[in-house]
């Protein structure tokens, strides 16, 4: 890999050339297309190879049992997906198994092996063979003179955290960083360090994920979250799903589609590819279906709009709607938008001057396609829009979520049961996070009353996000970063400059479970502090402790860990976080060694603090835990008129230029954004190959490229600089004309971080403006 115009900061010399992220394949690449349906038998398969290589056979089933058990037991990791309210089913899916498993694999990282390895030398290892080493164990610290890692004592390490942090010229100087995994207690305590220490600086994995729809539903509902819930999602008569590889990202969502097809509910896939749940299913924890091969259809509808081309197609219902009111008093729900909403005249004139021939071009889809998804909506009485990273990681994230919204509008899809957008979040507490305080945007209201109940106080500037963080890194100006779980090194945009961004720090501090690249890409010091992952019992003065976490549609509700640690020499995360701040803040007076002895202390707190916490200790020790009031849901809005407000923004152009294609980065069945299981991607065909690029067969004849012939991938940055990948294998796939699709974090290396959308700050990593050219 290589960028015509190099990035600040140079490279370093022990960079691989490009990122080697899989493992090593263990035969040739190959692409037979997938017939089957989703879960089912081969997800138990490989369920089982991964049980018997993480030497898990033993234990592995047994806390598998345990999970997403109602407050008995540890909230699944894998995703954010609700809990089965029911009961009914053993709530569990292959990729969840997969990331408990990987969680409490029985291979370990310690003293010999950092002993045995440079940290150069691993700069040679792939990703894959840097985590599969198993868990981290003991606290090391980053030995320049023999380029090892070396033993240190907590103590000491917390020390160095502390003398660095004080030291800062200015608290800004300082980042610190979190993936959504952070319990709520852990997270309340981190922030409440941050801004005690006096910094808003707090980037997050959302800044690369749900930042827009957040903003969006903020904007268009003054709530910026979800309005519903699984029990709408089992009463919905409609549901439209965007923008989200279910079978392999949220797979306990095949369970609510088959559900939904068996009622007789609608389920409309807009995706540019054709997703193993957008087919059929057998419900993965459903045994009698499993034993008979009985599969369920989870798909009413497929739409393959081209990247980017969602708004138009959104835009194309909401004036079929408006069309089809003319004649059917029905069609659009006057009383509601009367009632409850803003702006709608303003919309209408735009959906009506808006010509179906360029909602056309823009979506990529037929208006008879378009009309088809609209008439679906039209009929029915009670709609859901449900959304991921296809929607969110475009310049136009904010633009194409609220009309989404916009469209549940016109029918009153809002405040009622069955109805309302429902965004999949990523990692599983990643919503927690935010509501607790990782915002580098901090909202006064949620200052004031921090202030007041912690007595600090927090600075009111806001704070830098992922993308800014890595620009004031280039300048020189972060001194200090902390990794509150994560691998931002590999998780981030443009690869070596990110790289070379980190490495201009004077301290890189990563809070981990498991080795990964972000230890070896580092500061001038730096420290490897292991925690407790989620499944493990967590010990503190005053008994075992649980922690809380929210899911996708705002329930709150305990986890508890039931295995013994990895190691005796791990701290919880609640722990790590009071042992930098004590020593960052010698002269606290936030109690932080008494917050740890017992975390309902924390919780306590955390009720006076932060909006619809209130009686939280109780509340949260409920079968299921309780819901976040959402004031959408109950038709409250908390924006500046009071009503849901209609947004009336242009389509964006989306249709790449002549000879260019627009690329949307993604993960493979086998992975866990960094973290890579297998270079297998089941339910798209592909074994032993990630470096590849599936592509329209139209476009790879055009261009003289072959049947898995070897390409090379150029990206146009918005600055007009390039970054290029070679030698990837080009896939023939149902994709539209005009777009590609490969894998994250690979294609990392293409994405510019200049290119972040002007609406969320996001990085654009689904519409990256590639030219593909046979190898040379
Ligand atoms: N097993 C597993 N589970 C996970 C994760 C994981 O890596 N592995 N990651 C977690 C995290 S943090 C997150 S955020 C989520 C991510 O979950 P997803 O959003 O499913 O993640 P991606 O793989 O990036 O895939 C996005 C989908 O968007 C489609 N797409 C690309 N461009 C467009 C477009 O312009 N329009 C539309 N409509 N679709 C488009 C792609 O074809 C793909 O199906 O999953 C979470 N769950
Ligand atoms: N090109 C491209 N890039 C992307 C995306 C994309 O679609 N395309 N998606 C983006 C998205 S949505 C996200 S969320 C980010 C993901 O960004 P991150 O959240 O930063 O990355 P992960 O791969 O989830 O982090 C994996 C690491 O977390 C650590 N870990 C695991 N469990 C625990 C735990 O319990 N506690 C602690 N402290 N650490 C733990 C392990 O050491 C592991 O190596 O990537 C983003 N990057
Ligand atoms: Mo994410």
């Amino acid at each position: 890999m290589s960028t015509d115009q190099e990035a600040p900061g140079g490279r370093d010399a022990q960079d691989p050339l490009e990122p080697r992220v899989g493992p090593t394949p263990e035969g040739d690449p190959e692409f037979h297309p997938y017939h089957h349906p989703a879960a089912g038998w081969g997800a138990a398969k490989s369920v089982t190879n991964f049980l018997v290589r993480e030497g898990a056979l033993v234990d592995g089933p047994r806390a598998i049992m345990r999970m997403n058990h109602e407050n008995t037991g540890f909230d699944c990791p894998g995703c954010a997906w609700p809990d089965d309210t029911k009961g009914l089913h053993l709530d569990i899916c292959e990729n969840g198994i997969k990331h408990v498993t990987w969680e409490m694999t029985r291979k370990r990282v310690g003293r010999e092996f950092f002993a045995a390895h440079s940290v150069s030398e691993l700069a040679e290892w792939t990703d894959y063979d840097l985590e599969n080493e198993g868990r981290l164990t003991e606290p090391m610290v980053y030995d320049p003179e023999s380029d090892h890692y070396v033993p240190i004592t907590w103590k000491d390490a917390f020390d160095v955290v502390g003398r660095a942090l004080r030291g800062l010229d200015d608290p800004d100087q300082a980042s610190f960083y979190t993936s959504g995994r952070l319990g709520n207690e852990a997270t309340f305590l981190y922030q409440l360090m941050a801004r005690e220490l006096g910094t808003n600086n707090l980037p997050d994995c959302s800044n690369m994920c749900h930042e827009a729809s957040g903003r969006a539903l903020q904007d268009s509902l003054g709530t910026g979250k979800g309005t519903v819930d699984l029990k709408d999602w089992e009463t919905a008569d409609a549901l439209f799903i965007f923008g989200v590889n279910a079978a392999s990202n949220a797979p306990r969502m095949l369970t609510a589609l088959a559900e939904a097809h068996h009622r007789g509910a609608q389920i409309v896939h807009v995706n540019p590819l054709v997703e193993a749940a957008a087919t059929r299913t057998i419900v993965p924890h459903d045994f009698t279906d499993m034993a008979l091969f009985k599969t369920t259809k989870t798909s009413t509808l497929n739409l393959q709009p081209r990247i980017g081309g969602d708004m138009a197609l959104i835009r194309g219902m909401a004036k079929a709607v408006l069309e089809r009111s003319a004649t059917d008093p029905k069609a659009l729900d006057e009383e509601f938008v009367d009632r409850h909403t803003s702006g709608f005249d303003e919309y209408r004139a735009l959906c009506e001057g808006t010509p179906w021939e360029e909602i056309e071009l823009q979506s990529g889809l037929s208006r008879a396609d378009i009309l088809k998804a609209a008439q679906v909506y039209g009929e029915a009485d009670r709609s859901i829009v449900s959304w991921c990273l296809g929607l969110t990681q475009h310049e136009h994230g904010v633009d194409t979520v609220r009309e989404i919204v916009n469209l549940l509008l016109l029918r009153g899809n809002l405040g009622r049961e069955g109805a309302g957008p429902s965004p999949v979040r990523g990692h599983s507490n990643v919503q927690g996070n935010r509501t607790c305080g990782i915002d580098h945007r901090p909202s006064d209201a949620f200052l004031d009353r921090l202030a007041e109940v912690c007595g600090i106080e927090p600075p009111r500037e806001h704070g830098l996000d992922t993308v800014r963080t890595i620009e004031a890194m280039q300048r020189g100006e972060i001194k200090v970063f902390v990794g509150m779980g994560g691998n931002f090194a590999l998780a981030a945009p443009d690869t070596p400059l990110t790289y070379a961004a980190l490495r201009t720090c004077d301290l890189t501090v990563q809070v981990s479970t498991k080795l990964n690249r972000s230890h070896i890409v580092h500061g001038a010091q730096a420290l490897i502090l292991p925690c407790l992952g989620r499944t493990e019992k967590d010990h503190q003065r005053k008994g075992v402790q649980s922690t809380s976490v929210e899911d996708s549609m705002s329930m709150v509700h305990l986890s508890v860990g039931m295995k013994r640690p990895a190691s005796s020499q791990l701290l919880s995360e609640p722990a790590i976080v009071a042992g930098m701040a004590r020593a960052a803040l010698p002269d606290s007076a936030t109690p932080w060694e008494w917050y740890i002895e017992d975390y309902d202390r924390i919780r306590d707190t955390m009720a006076k603090a932060l909006d619809g916490f209130e009686d939280f200790n109780r509340r949260v020790r409920l079968p299921l835990g309780f819901r976040i009031k959402q004031p959408a849901r109950e038709l409250v809005f908390l924006t500046p008129s009071g009503r849901a407000e209609f947004s009336s923004a242009p389509l964006p152009d989306v249709v790449p230029e002549p000879g260019m294609l627009a690329l949307g980065t993604m993960r493979s069945h086998d992975q866990w954004n960094t973290t890579i299981y297998s270079d297998n991607d089941r339910y798209r065909g592909i074994k032993n190959l990630r470096t590849l690029v599936f592509m329209n067969r139209a476009d790879m004849r055009e261009r003289g490229i072959d049947d898995m012939g070897p390409v090379d991938i150029t990206s146009t940055a918005k600055d007009g600089s390039r970054r290029h990948l070679n030698g990837y294998l080009a896939i023939p796939y149902d994709i539209p004309r005009g777009c590609a699709a490969g894998y994250m974090p690979e294609m990392n290396v293409l994405c510019a971080l200049v290119d972040y959308s002007t609406q969320s700050d996001q990085p654009i990593m689904k519409h990256v403006k590639v030219t593909i050219e046979p190898a040379a």
